[in-house]
């Protein structure tokens, strides 16, 4: 069997802001929360592509490198949990047009290339807990971080010695 890589794209966070979340994290759950996301693989998915093989791949990057978009501010400023998939969240209350355009080109482009999509909407998210297995309270709103959106980029999720580890593998930029 032809060997496939596990891919998606993303935004990835500037490092500062990867920082002040752990930080504003651990003043704010119990630790028993849930299994807490290593500050180096915080990101917010654009679109989720599955085990795909090495031509998916270089075709999926060649449509993805032909987007034209500007580049966008992301306002973090909300929080929640989902039950279903066990984790906690943080995401945009609102989120920006450029964000839903580039997730939903991005989204289709796999679509029309086999890759299954969750026919769920897209909601932008960053995962702050995985295996949240009980009813976690969420903080009062009062967090808000803002930054701006010039790339996107595509990862690879690597599970070695027990961890898993989202390594970048190309970025585009979004022209201003
Ligand atoms: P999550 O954070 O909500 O779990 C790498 O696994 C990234 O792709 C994660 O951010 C994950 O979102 C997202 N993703 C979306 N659909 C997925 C799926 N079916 N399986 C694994 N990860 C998925």
């Amino acid at each position: 069997m032809a060997e496939t890589r596990r891919l998606f794209f993303a935004l990835q966070l500037p490092k500062e802001v990867q920082q002040q979340i752990i930080q504003w994290r651990a003043t704010q759950f119990p630790e028993e929360t849930g299994r807490p996301v290593a500050a180096e693989n915080l990101h917010l998915t654009l679109a989720f592509l599955g085990d795909i093989s090495a031509e998916k791949q270089q075709a999926l990057s060649l449509l993805a490198g032909r987007i034209r978009q500007r580049g966008f501010t992301l306002t973090i400023d909300d929080a929640g949990q989902w039950v279903r998939s066990n984790v906690v969240w943080i995401g945009p209350r609102h989120a920006p047009l450029g964000l839903i355009q580039l997730a939903n080109m991005l989204r289709a482009q796999a679509a029309r290339s086999g890759c299954y999509q969750s026919p769920q909407p897209f909601h932008p998210h960053i995962t702050l807990y995985r295996n949240t297995t009980r009813a976690v309270a969420i903080p009062p709103p009062g967090f808000r971080w803002q930054f701006k959106v010039e790339a996107f980029a595509l990862y690879e999720s690597v599970f070695k010695q027990g961890r898993t580890r989202y390594q970048q593998l190309q970025s585009w930029s979004l022209s201003n």
